[in-house]
């Protein structure tokens, strides 16, 4: 399960939080089922209508368990079939194991219907109810999904259910569904036009991860074919010129510099020109994310914006705002001051590994609506995954799809 079980493995924190909730919940007040069980005890051996007045009870009608159907063990006797990769031709003479084997892989799907008496492992179902809808709500709101969408989700989950007995894995798969229904709409990657070049100005606060993204953007894009320049427009602090610098090394892609703090405008002005001249499919710019106040940070952003258009007045083609998932509801609020400072037109999601509040990224989707590029899992550089709505959909809720 390759790349699934990365993104689960990597979003583990929100995956185990809503997973033990999710079990939790249900467990509370739910009931083991056999799950096998059907049968159905007939249950005493009627006596009421015979009548027959006095003759006391007699010794026992006997419910008689009746034969068992048997499950079988299949008589396959099979000395094992083998298809035989020439790997293991081995002599093996005694060929002992005949190893019964009539378990006989029932499949995925035979073993969790499972009708095996032995192995029929209950399962825990709980009737859904307010109660439990409450449950629910206040969970998928602690994993960051806010409430609004928590409510939404969960009134779309008791649909015509309500009554009805849930195990935490039928929980597990209403719930992605939902989310995956979410997510589908805003799970776009970063566009790619034929005009060149194209220019990503980066934008996002303090920290949250864009000269890192721009790093593996600008990887994968190379890796991809495109030729991308790098603009070091955080012109604030030395050190993220050169950090920048390295992520350049790292992707083999040039990055454009200047002196510590000189106008990134004009640095961008330069950078246009570069990646005109040579011909760049791609000009990514980062910038500062640390500035005085928001009207700084406004005025900076406004006047790159405003210089490089005089090189293509189409330019920026997208501005991406970079969040960090740790900051969880923060980054709602993100959103909406960055919509304010810039025309902002996609999100990439960092740092979902380690954080339990990947649930954010629901939240985002179903207020904003804005594109999801790609989201970030580590701070390697093919640690920036595109987003797949089902798979994250999965791996945010545990959902066992195997
Ligand atoms: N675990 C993890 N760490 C990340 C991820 N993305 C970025 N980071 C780390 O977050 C820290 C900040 O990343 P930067 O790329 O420097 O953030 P920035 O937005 O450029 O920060 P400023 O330039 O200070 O505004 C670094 O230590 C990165 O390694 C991610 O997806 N996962
Ligand atoms: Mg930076």
């Amino acid at each position: 399960m390759s790349f699934f079980g990365k993104l689960k493995n990597r979003l583990f924190k929100s995956s185990s939080k809503l997973d033990e909730g999710l079990d939790a919940i249900v467990q509370d007040g739910g009931t083991e089922e056999p799950e096998a069980e059907a049968a159905e005890q007939p249950d005493a051996p009627e006596q009421a209508l015979t009548q027959t007045p006095e003759v006391d009870p007699l010794p026992e009608p006997e419910p008689e368990p009746e034969p068992e159907p048997e499950p079988e063990p299949e008589p396959e006797p099979e000395p094992e079939p083998e298809p035989l990769t020439a790997m293991d031709i081995k002599p093996e003479p005694t060929a002992p194991a005949p190893e019964p084997q009539e378990t006989a892989k029932p499949g995925l799907l035979g073993r969790l219907l499972g009708r095996k008496p032995a192995a029929a492992k209950p399962v825990v179902r709980r009737v859904l109810d307010d109660d439990m809808l409450e449950q629910l709500e206040e969970l998928l709101i602690t994993s960051d999904m806010g409430v609004d969408t928590a409510l939404r989700v969960t009134a779309n989950i008791a649909e015509g259910r309500m009554g009805k007995r849930l195990s935490s894995q039928e929980i597990k798969q209403l719930l992605a569904s939902e989310i995956a229904r979410i997510m589908e709409e805003v799970a776009k990657p970063l566009p790619i036009y034929a005009k060149t070049p194209q220019v990503v100005l980066v934008v996002g606060v303090n920290g949250s991860g864009k000269t890192t993204t721009i790093g593996k953007l600008a990887s994968q894009f190379r890796a991809a074919g495109k030729k991308v320049v790098i603009a070091a427009g955080d012109t604030f602090r030395a050190a993220a010129v050169e950090q920048l610098q390295v992520w350049g090394d790292r992707a083999g892609v040039p990055v454009l510099t200047a002196p510590e703090g000189s106008d990134p405008a004009s640095l961008a002005f330069d950078a246009m020109s570069k990646a005109q001249d040579e011909g760049a499919d791609l000009l990514m710019i980062d910038t500062a994310g640390r500035l005085q106040n928001r009207a700084d940070l406004m005025e900076e952003l406004a006047k790159i914006v405003r210089v490089i258009r005089k090189k293509d007045p189409e330019a920026p083609h997208n501005t991406l705002l970079v969040l960090d998932a740790t900051t969880g509801q923060n980054a709602l609020s993100q959103v909406e001051t960055f919509q304010k400072l810039a025309d902002v037109s996609g999100l990439v999601m960092t740092k979902l590994d380690g954080t339990a509040k990947g649930g954010v990224l629901v939240a985002l989707a179903d207020k904003f609506g804005l594109p999801i590029h790609a989201i970030g899992v580590g701070e390697q550089i093919d640690d920036l995954q595109p987003f797949d709505p089902e798979e994250f959909a999965a791996a945010l809720t545990a959902l066992d799809t195997e």
